[in-house]
């Protein structure tokens, strides 16, 4: 008789993607060389108070000089697929105008490294590094002419890397840089407890102004998409790649389920939702008075070009949600403080979020396709022994999460690929270097880079293609 190990059985569908993924600023240095302009967030970062430890990206893990040595760790990792960023202002240093020629040679390098290691590209064209210029010039986000830029830019990259990067995320993540950059973000995590984030450029708009600000982001996205069906290759794939916030259901029921569903389309209705459904829901329309966005039917067309596939970054459950025969017919249930959490101080652990996330996305709109954009956790130290570095808690974690993630996959939901943040240790944003994310250990003195325990649970997973 045959025994079924529970490798065997939880294994994700064939062609399934074992990815990493990284971002510009976070791991590039290098931030004013070949003719790079300057980004808000090195502004940001270089203004005294605003990052732990007053850490910037200047240097960060010297990527820009490294990309050969990181190309091989990730192939021994196993690593089928790697998203990056590029970097808008290596490539035009005020936004629009002229390319540098230097620094789109530089992403050509590395998706030439990428393929010879046998790694598919993945680009994403916005990952919050702004070119200061378009801040200073026109208010960055606040203004359409930054969404027009970014679209010109985005054709003009998928132009020359077009012949052989085949899948673009437009933006990342819209409600960290749109709210926290230009309001601040509150997150509840649990009793009483809530946690501010700030990001780049550091504004503090109303409600009413960030409406506007939210409006623009999608716009952008939609131009994006049109230019790179204009400029790109035929059968090139886009998409975007956002921190949806999850309802998660207590309970699997229909009448659960549903108050989830009606949740997350709710919440995610200046992003997720108006990309997907080409309109504004009532209730977000009804919000801040009603005086803001100001947008047109033929905008609403733009943000909502047909997409190839939704990327989806899932780190934590936004909220959880029960039914209500009240309007809208959900109701928030609190968080415990004692509900379990990871290193950051955003981070609840809940790994069924990973189930979820897809299914309630496949179930509101029904994409051809998704990939988990982002998931992993920090951690503020290591524990190094006899040579090597253990990060147990990770492989917990991703165990945990890939466990759920199979679930869907096994339910048809249509995952098609996994990228785990982070490929190194890296700056991460208001926590600097205090806050490793990484498959892989930097030491951010000598910038020697050492895989950890997690590491290996990755390669096995990906060579298995199961949850090991
Ligand atoms: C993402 N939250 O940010 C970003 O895309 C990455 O650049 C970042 O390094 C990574 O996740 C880890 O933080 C997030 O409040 C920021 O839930 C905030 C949240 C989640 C992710």
């Amino acid at each position: 008789s045959t025994v079924n190990t529970g490798a065997e059985i939880r294994r994700f569908p064939d062609g399934f993607q074992w990815g990493v993924a990284t971002s510009s600023y976070q791991i590039e240095g290098a931030w004013d060389e070949d003719g790079k302009g300057p980004s808000i967030w090195d502004t940001y970062a270089h203004t005294p108070g605003n990052i732990h430890n007053d850490d910037n990206g200047d240097v960060a893990n010297d990527h820009y000089h490294r990309h050969h040595e990181d190309v091989d760790l990730m192939r021994d990792i196993g690593a089928t697929a790697y998203r990056f960023s590029v970097a808008w202002p290596r490539v035009f240093p005020d936004g629009a105008g002229a390319p540098n020629r230097a620094g789109i040679d530089f992403y050509d390098r590395l998706v030439d490294a990428l393929l010879a290691a046998g790694i598919e590209p993945y680009a994403t064209l916005y990952h919050w590094d702004l070119p200061q210029t378009l801040q200073d010039e026109v208010g960055g986000w606040q203004s359409k002419d930054t969404a027009k830029a970014f679209a010109d830019y985005a054709g003009y990259v998928s132009g020359r890397l077009g012949d052989r990067v085949k899948h673009y995320f437009t933006i990342n993540e819209f409600a960290s840089f749109v709210e926290g950059g230009y309001q601040g973000v509150d997150v509840k995590v649990g009793g009483d407890e809530i946690v501010h984030l700030g990001a780049a450029p550091g504004l503090r708009l109303s409600d009413s102004e960030l409406k506007q600000v939210r409006h623009h982001a999608v716009l952008g996205h939609g131009m994006a998409v049109q230019a790179i069906r204009a400029h790109g290759p035929a059968g090139t794939k886009i998409g975007f790649a956002d921190n949806i916030r999850v309802a998660v259901p207590t309970i699997d029921t229909p009448d659960h389920v549903a108050a989830a569903e009606r949740a997350t389309r709710a919440r995610n209705a200046g992003f997720m939702t108006v990309m997907l459904e080409g309109r504004y829901t009532d209730e977000y329309l009804a919000e801040a008075g009603g005086r803001s966005p100001v947008f047109t039917d033929e905008e609403l067309g733009i943000i909502a070009e047909p997409l190839d596939f939704v990327g989806l970054n899932v780190y934590k459950p936004g909220w959880y949600v029960e039914p209500s025969d009240e309007a809208p017919g959900y109701r928030d249930i609190p968080i415990n403080a004692s509900h379990p959490r990871m290193q950051s101080s955003w981070h609840l652990l809940d790994p069924e979020v990973l189930y979820w996330a897809p299914r309630l996305v496949q179930n509101l709109w029904n994409p051809p396709s998704i990939y988990i954009t982002e998931n992993g956790c920090g951690a503020s130290d290591v524990m190094a022994h006899d040579g090597r570095i253990y990060d147990s808690d990770r492989v917990m974690f991703l165990r945990a999460c890939l466990g759920q993630l199979q679930r869907a996959t096994s339910e048809g939901v249509p995952v098609h690929g996994y990228f785990l943040w982070s490929a190194q240790d890296n700056f991460e944003w208001m926590d600097g270097y205090g806050n490793r994310f990484g498959l892989v250990y930097v030491d951010f003195d000598t910038l020697e880079r050492t895989p950890k325990l997690s590491a290996s649970w990755f390669r096995e997973a990906a060579r298995r293609n199961a949850v090991v």
